[in-house]
Parts: C-alpha cells; structure tokens; sequence
C-alpha cells in the first residue's frame, strides 16, 4: 500500500471520462514518479456521503499518511512539496510556479468553469463569454512568447493550466494556436497519457458492472 491515496467516484459519466479532477493528482504522481493507490467513494449520493472528507460533496480528495487534503490544487501543491520535478526549489523559480498555479484556478478556470456551465445548459445568452473571450486572449499572449509558464520549464503550473484548458468547449472557443500547441505539448507527456488512460480504465471496468446489475 503507498503512502498516498487519490480518492475518486467509484463511476460516472461516460461523457467525463478523462476529465475528471482526480486526473490532475495521478498526473502529477505520474511526472513525480510517486507511488499512489486509488480509492473510491460512491456517486450515488454524493451530496452527503463523504461530507467530512470534501465539504462539498465532490472528488478528488488525498491522503498522505496523516495528512488529509482536499481541492485538486491544494493536493497539486502538496505533491509538488515532494519533488522538484513538479516545481522548481529556487526561492524564484518556486514563486513563478506558485503564482501560474494560483493563475490556473483563479484568473482563468474561475471563469471558464461558469462560462462552460452556462454554455452546456443552453444559456440563450451567455453574458461570460466577453469576460472568457478576454482572458484566453491574454492567456494567449503569454503563450506566443514561452513554452512554459514558469521557471523555463514545465511545473505544476502547466499541469494544471492545461487542464483547465483541455475542455473541449473550452478548447474549441476561438482559434488560439498558441494555447492549441500549449494543450498539445502538455497532453502528450506519457505521465498524462498515463493518468488519462489508468482513470479511463478505471471508469469503464465500473460502468460494465453497473450496466451488468
Ligand atoms: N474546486 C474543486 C472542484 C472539484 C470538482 O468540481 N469535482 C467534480 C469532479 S471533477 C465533482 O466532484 N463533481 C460532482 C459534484 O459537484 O457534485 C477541486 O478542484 O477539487
């Protein structure tokens, strides 16, 4: 048994497989070369089964031995903590990933994680996509100029930044070849590929034995 365990739904969705946030913690695993276990809680009734573990009823949530932690970004950064591969030690290099992985959720996923919700239950008018339109623009603009967020090379920071820009409405609002190539270079790590596969794995053996019952 590992020292950390990832804990996800025991099924959901075909339509999510791939995209769902415990994919962020086995990837970082994966780059860090950390050995992890995964573990489930049910779907089904999800607002109040695991209450003390995530507040809100959602995955992902980790264990590292003692330590208990939920938020995929909280867990991404307590991950980082254990290998310079995820982020770099130097006092600059470390604050650049800090503040890009703080940028991932809170500049660009606050916004796009509405303006996809609005989009997907057919909003006749969605008033984020001005505000959306803008910060990938800008987003863009960084991107043109480096290959990396921070401390010229890849970190945690693009671990997450592309994975909020991986949604597919997400990806395919514009054309931003900048952010494209980004997504492409990030995607097509093998720790990426690793992760995707291994949780799609996982979700497919569930929704055979649910389809089976
Ligand atoms: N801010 C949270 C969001 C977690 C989240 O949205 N999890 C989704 C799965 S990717 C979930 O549990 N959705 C079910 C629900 O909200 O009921 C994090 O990053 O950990």
């Amino acid at each position: 048994m590992s020292e950390l365990t990832i804990w996800t739904y025991d099924w959901v969705p075909e339509a999510v497989w791939g995209f769902v946030r415990d994919l962020r913690l086995r990837w970082a695993c994966e780059e860090a070369g950390l050995s992890y276990d995964v573990r489930t809680v049910p779907f089904d009734g999800r607002e109040s089964n695991h209450l003390a573990r995530q507040p809100f009823g959602q995955i992902p949530f980790l264990d590292d031995g003692e330590v208990k932690l939920f938020e995929s970004g909280a867990g991404l950064l307590h991950l980082a903590r254990k290998s310079e591969t995820l982020m770099p030690l130097d006092p600059a290099g470390a604050a650049e990933t800090l503040q890009w992985t703080l940028a991932a959720l809170n500049s660009i996923e606050m916004v796009s994680v509405p303006w996809w919700f609005l989009t997907v239950t057919g909003a006749a008018d969605n008033q984020l996509t001005g505000w959306m339109g803008k910060r990938l623009d800008q987003l863009e603009q960084v991107l043109s100029e480096r290959e990396w967020l921070a401390a010229g090379r890849f970190t945690v920071a693009d671990l997450l930044m592309a994975d909020v820009l991986r949604v597919e409405k997400v990806r395919a609002f514009g054309d931003r070849p900048a952010s494209e190539a980004y997504i492409l270079r990030a995607t097509d790590r093998p720790a990426f590929r690793k992760a995707q596969a291994d949780q799609a794995a996982l979700f497919k053996a569930a929704d055979m034995k649910r389809r089976a019952i």
